[in-house]
């Protein structure tokens, strides 16, 4: 590999897919430039790497302009005139100049900008695709993500009335990426056609995520209506397509009690409901079933269900090493999300990803609910090859475009696997 004598660090505003200000990087070695800009979530983990705003009055407080100068400044004349051998000696240095666990110093949405622009430029240099480095840094053979497309937005993502967070689609059951976003779109489609047919011209609108938001109260009526629309479409749920859900739960949790479908439950009496939703409907993952800080309740939710469902922590870890550490010895899932700007570091989050997949769990790469059209976690997910995505409908820019650079590098490389993820228990 090249190494980059870097001779540009740069950043700006630009806006995100909610209309809020965020950064978008530039770095270049005099010859060749690369962009990156990073997203910004809603349902945000309380562990999460700091994402440094201006506060104050502009963008009513979520201005960027701090991180801009932390990229401009401090960081820039950390990396700027010095000769680096590969991303992870850049994140080392910015991980060092920022000083604190949670990058809270420089921020981690600058830290990472950076960090992201200098893969790519890494990439560049070296004559490769991004998901090639990216295999290269994790060691890793690339593969072809199984999406998981959020179809039914509900939570903090929509103004309705669902507590559960996300409602997604799973086409695991087809030979590659094409005929799996053919089927998402078909089914998307048909889902827009039976909520309208339903319950009005309403109820497609959407959602942050470009997934519907019907005027729906319960849970079951959600995935009722997407079962239905599946075999509307034409295919066979169960089969080809299954479902998943987000429920994001640290968001209905107050005080030992979860308040969904008009209920206040326990943490056990919400197992007993997962596992009857996981019995009724074709459900081959859950994400967040619990609090961000419940590493018990999700352990035993875990042994009641993990060798059948797959399990994802994503509030409770924040992709943060430590954190999964903790749920791998207390077998709290199988199975991690993973986003960048919660550790705020490509080299982490590739790190935070093996650390998973070595301890025998699955490894799910995601967008954030704000999102750019920066297709970066596409060639992310391929280059770690763990076999799953999670990136919105199959509607909106910001969200078809990591949906776009999957099936471009399926195409000019026909020789990388469509993922066969196994679900713990169903394929
Ligand atoms: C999630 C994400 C992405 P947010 O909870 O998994 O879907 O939402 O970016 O709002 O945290
Ligand atoms: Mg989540």
């Amino acid at each position: 590999m090249k190494r980059i004598i870097f001779e540009q660090v740069r950043a700006r505003q630009i806006f995100d897919s909610r209309g809020n200000p965020t950064i978008q990087a530039y770095t270049g070695d005099g010859e060749i430039t690369t962009t990156a800009s990073v997203p910004s979530g809603a349902s945000t983990g309380r562990h999460e790497a700091l994402e440094l705003r201006d506060g104050g009055i502009e963008f009513g407080g979520k201005g960027v302009n701090r991180a801009i100068e932390n990229v401009e400044g401090p960081i820039a004349s950390s990396l700027i005139h010095r000769s680096f051998a590969d991303v992870r000696e850049v994140d080392l240095t910015m991980i060092k100049l920022d000083g604190t666990p949670n990058k809270s110093a420089l921020g981690a949405n600058a830290i990472l900008s950076v960090s992201m622009a200098a893969a790519r430029l890494f990439s560049r240099k070296n004559g490769l695709e991004l998901f090639e480095y990216i295999s290269s840094v994790s060691g890793r053979r690339p593969s072809i993500p199984v999406p998981m497309l959020n179809i039914i937005n509900g939570g903090v993502h929509a103004g309705g009335e669902l507590a559960v967070q996300e409602f997604l689609i799973v086409p695991s059951g087809f030979k590659n990426i094409f005929d799996a976003l053919r089927a998402s779109s078909e089914i998307y489609q048909s889902l827009k056609a039976h909520l309208k047919r339903k319950y009005g011209p309403f109820a497609s609108n959407i959602g942050d995520e470009g997934g519907f938001v019907p005027p729906v109260k319960k849970t079951e009526d959600a995935l009722q209506s997407i079962v239905e629309s599946v075999t509307e479409a034409g295919y066979s749920p169960g089969t080809d397509v299954f479902l998943a859900i987000d429920a994001a739960a640290s968001e209905f949790y107050r005080d030992g009690i979860y308040v969904i479908d008009g209920k206040e439950m326990e943490p056990a009496e919400l197992g007993d409901y997962y596992i009857s939703l996981a019995s009724k409907f074709p459900i081959v993952s859950i994400e967040d079933p619990y609090d961000e800080e419940a590493f018990e309740d999700f352990a035993i939710l875990n042994k009641r269900i993990g060798s059948k469902v797959q399990l994802i922590g994503d509030d409770i870890y924040v992709t943060n090493s430590a954190r999964i550490r903790r749920g791998i010895e207390m077998k709290s899932s199988n199975a991690v999300l993973i986003k960048l700007n919660q550790i705020g570091t490509v080299s982490e989050t590739v790190d935070s990803s093996l650390l998973a997949v070595n301890a025998g769990m699955n490894a799910v790469v995601s967008h954030r609910s704000g999102e750019t059209t920066d297709d970066f976690i596409a060639d992310l997910a391929v280059g770690l090859g763990t076999g799953q995505i999670k990136t919105g409908a199959p509607a909106r820019g910001e969200r078809v475009a990591k949906y776009n650079r999957l099936m471009e590098i399926a195409s000019g490389h026909p020789d990388i696997p469509f993922s066969s993820v196994v679900f713990f228990g169903r394929k």
